[in-house]
């Protein structure tokens, strides 16, 4: 049978469930996805003067075909996206700026050291997010940047991220789509603290000074990004999720929810519906934490289809900012992209195709029989026939078939870079 008489057997299932399939996917094409440059080369970045990955975050392999300068990471990422179906975006990180051989600290930072970026983004034509980088740097050597007890360090951080989100206003401008800026910090203490308090005071000092500079909201988003503990950071961090869910809500700034930045039995998908209570909007660094913060390829398991339906049964794809937040080195870096954000897109078709409306009734109803059966018998229907139809309607390969494009590349481009 073809992906046409696949198609048109499966979408006669789910509309016995009054499920609009065409709806559904006429939905995905419009659900921007924001794809982190950093998985194409480690979290190299391109500083002149290049510090070693600090910060608690660790990229394990050595796949052949990295990425070594701006021109191969957007050739690479042009790969990728050529894969993926629909528009999406990229995510930038300040490492990535584009100084000509000079060396600009990460306070002096400008939009012209993105102008690279900004071009190529509107040749695609796709949006750019941002992220100030507190890490893999002299001054966060050891492992505090906005909450340093050193009040210079602590300036020049605090200049690092105002210029971050002027970067962001200038994608957000030249772009016509909001960046997203995302402050992530790997402050914390490897062993017990003898003091929890006066770190996360000068935290919120930091913050309150960075987020004074008025940006345009038409042009940028700010958001924070917490976490649990680092490689170094195992006893306390100071920008835990508490710490963050309360300037949130004092703020315009919106939360950043990792999904490797938890408790291992502590899900994401569980937060969305609790948050949204009480914000209007929150952002997610969707990843794969393999026992800890590991950041393993997003696989299309139980918690990422749970977080799209969450997602999706709210009513909030406008509401949650998807970005992707992974590294894995051992593996061809553009099949990593590829792989993990086709299964983001994959579980949002997957709760685009569950009869939400009904399952909602059945609890209300405290039908918990039918509720679990259907849930369970959803699980197999056709599904993989609507997201094959939907990836050739994209003009992107259909099931693995993009793999040989990959092999192709892996040969004629990455395996050239030695
Ligand atoms: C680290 C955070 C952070 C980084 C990127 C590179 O634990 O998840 O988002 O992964 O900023
Ligand atoms: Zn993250």
């Amino acid at each position: 049978m073809t992906i046409n008489e696949n198609y048109a057997f499966a979408k006669k299932e789910y509309e016995r469930w009054e499920i609009n399939v065409e709806e559904a996917l006429q939905k995905l094409e419009n659900i921007p996805i924001s794809v982190h440059c950093w998985q194409g080369d480690d979290i190299s970045g391109f500083e002149v003067n290049k510090s070693e990955l600090s910060g608690g975050i660790d990229v394990t392999g050595n796949y052949p075909g990295k990425a070594r300068t701006p021109e191969e990471l957007r050739m690479d990422l042009d790969k990728a996206l050529s894969l993926i179906p629909g528009k999406h975006r990229v995510n930038l990180h300040a490492i990535y700026a584009e100084t000509n051989g000079e060396v600009v600290d990460r306070d002096k930072l400008e939009p012209k050291h993105f102008a690279n970026w900004v071009e190529w983004a509107k040749k695609i034509g796709i949006g750019l997010d941002f992220n100030p980088t507190l890490f893999s740097h002299e001054k966060a050597e050891d492992g505090l940047t906005l909450s340093h007890p050193n009040p210079e360090i602590r300036k020049f951080w605090i200049d690092h991220c105002i210029a971050s989100r002027k970067i962001g206003e200038y994608f957000g401008r030249e772009l016509g789509t909001p960046c997203l800026t995302n402050i992530w910090i790997p402050d914390g203490y490897k062993d017990t603290p003898s003091d929890r308090l006066t770190p996360r005071k000068r935290l919120k000092e930091s913050l309150d000074e960075i987020f004074a500079v008025e940006i345009d909201k038409a042009y940028h988003i700010d958001a924070v990004e917490s976490k649990l503990f680092g490689i170094g950071s195992e006893s306390y961090v100071v920008g835990s999720h508490e710490f963050y869910f309360g300037y949130a809500l004092q703020s315009d700034v919106l939360c950043l929810l990792d999904t490797g930045h938890f408790h291992p039995t502590e899900t994401v998908s569980n937060k969305i519906p609790t948050m949204l209570i009480f914000e209007d909007k929150l952002a997610l660094h969707v990843s794969r934490p393999v026992r800890w913060d590991s950041d393993h390829v997003v696989t299309f398991d139980d918690e990422l289809r749970e977080i799209a339906l969450e997602i999706v049964r709210n009513d909030a794809l406008d509401k949650v900012m998807i970005g992707l937040d992974f590294f894995d080195a051992s593996i061809n870096r553009v099949a990593a992209w590829t792989i993990g954000t086709r299964n983001m897109i994959k579980s949002l078709l997957y709760a685009l195709l569950t009869p939400t409306d009904y399952l909602k009734n059945l609890q209300e109803e405290e039908n918990f029989t039918e509720r679990l059966a259907l849930m369970e018998e959803f699980k197999t229907y056709p599904f993989g026939a609507i997201w094959d139809y939907y990836c050739a309607k994209m003009n992107v390969p259909a099931k693995e078939t993009w793999l040989e494009n990959v092999k192709t590349y892996e040969a004629e481009v990455q395996s050239k870079r030695i």
